[in-house]
């Protein structure tokens, strides 16, 4: 297909991902379930298993080639599993250093809106996206390339919220209590806590619709927290309390879990604990959504495509390198939106033999991913350059 034929099919992408919602493929998770393939089947039909008690399912890379992530390609993460939803009514309690506790009504009838509704475009990504790929080894769940997607997330901006209820002076964070129990009363609790500002920041919203559905019970609904330019575990699913107070949330996953090494430490190393940070902001990177590896390309004009993004910056540039050749700039597609991604392309000749391409992204903040991640023991934040081997027949 010539170069701009592939231009114009991108820029279709968003009637396509219109007709599959509309084709209903969004649908819940009882449906998306039948679709699941083990990590050893062909990837191509489904989410990629990583664990299923919990589940974990990440998303194969041809399913992050567009601009909005399908909902029943979305990966899946959780500690516990989805609680119990659908079966009552749901509402957020909010309380703590507040002038009026109130309690907030998820009502699918949007008449009785409490507040306006505000729509978000952000990358969700976990923090162990690519831990699969860090030397030596580190012990979860062991993500590749996909534990990452890019959605329009809609709700009530969680500012409103809270000054609804009326934010204390002595209050600097906000804590977030999902619905998801922990299997065993030993088991710490999914609790995370936003500092104030974070949690007042205009983009930080509750969501109850991703991609314009409802959001599905496997992604937090009825409602779940979006902190666009953070990693995932900020993004508390099945909301049920939100508690604001003057010190960070308790329990393992805000003190111990979800932090990093303030410099790299040598691979092995556990620094102590005043040597580390939390993980919040992305970093920058790029993926190659295609062509995938070991595909088989006819000689000739070929296009590589995928997508990139970054924290609280915009991406400015991908350039992409052939076979260990020199960085050339491969093309942005769309404007940069903040938070989003950007797809990119990058047009080749393609002469018969065997190939490797590589690409890397910068952003306007002046980083520049890396050839690999320095190593942590959680195996946070990969964001090394990735390399896809492809042969291109005569
Ligand atoms: N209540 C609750 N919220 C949660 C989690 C969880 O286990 N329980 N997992 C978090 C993590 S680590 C990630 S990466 C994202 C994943 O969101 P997704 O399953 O919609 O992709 O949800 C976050 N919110
Ligand atoms: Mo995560």
């Amino acid at each position: 297909m010539p170069f701009t034929a592939w231009k114009n099919r991108l820029e279709n992408r968003r009637d396509w991902v219109k007709r599959l919602v509309a084709a209903g493929v969004a649908a819940q998770s009882s449906l998306v379930i039948g679709r699941f393939s083990r990590a050893d089947d062909s990837p191509q039909t489904g989410l990629i298993v990583r664990g299923d008690r919990p589940l974990n399912l990440e998303t194969p890379l041809e399913a992050l080639d567009g601009w909005l992530t399908p909902l029943d390609q979305f990966f899946v993460r959780s500690h516990f599993g989805p609680p119990a939803v659908g079966l009552g009514p749901w509402s957020i309690q909010v309380g703590g250093l507040v002038k009026k506790p109130l309690e907030l009504r998820i009502d699918s009838d949007p008449t009785s809106d409490p507040f306006a509704r505000t729509t978000v475009h952000a990358v969700l990504q976990c923090a162990g996206n690519g831990r699969a790929l860090f030397e030596p080894t580190v012990p979860g769940v062991g993500w590749e390339t996909g534990a990452v997607g890019h959605g329009q997330w809609t709700g009530y901006p969680l500012r409103e919220v809270l000054e609804a209820a009326g934010v204390q002076q002595n209050a600097a964070h906000v804590h977030f209590y999902g619905a998801d129990a922990s299997p065993h009363p030993k088991t710490p609790a999914f609790i995370r806590s936003l500092p104030l500002d974070r949690a007042l920041a205009a983009s930080t919203i509750l969501a109850t619709h991703q991609n314009g559905q409802p959001l599905p019970v496997l992604h937090g609904g009825p409602a779940r927290l979006v902190v666009p330019g953070w990693t995932g575990n900020h993004w508390m699913k099945w909301v049920r309390s939100i508690l604001i107070s003057d010190s960070e949330a308790p329990g393992f996953y805000q003190r111990t879990g979800y932090k990093m090494p303030k410099t790299p430490v040598p691979p092995g190393e556990t620094p102590k604990p005043e040597d580390l940070v939390p993980v919040t902001e992305l970093n920058v990177k790029s993926l190659i959504t295609a062509p995938g590896a070991g595909h088989v390309l006819k000689a000739g004009e070929q296009v590589v495509r995928g997508v990139a993004w970054t924290g609280q910056a915009t991406v400015n540039a991908v350039e992409v390198s052939m076979d260990g050749g020199p960085w050339l700039a491969a093309e942005l597609i769309r404007n940069p939106y903040f938070y989003s991604w950007r797809q990119w392309t990058f047009a080749w000749r393609a002469e018969p033999g065997r190939h490797s391409i590589r690409a890397r992204a910068s952003d306007d903040a002046g980083n520049v991913q890396p050839e690999k991640t320095p190593w942590n023991k959680s195996g946070y934040l990969w964001n090394g350059i990735q390399t896809v081997d492809v042969e291109v027949g005569s």
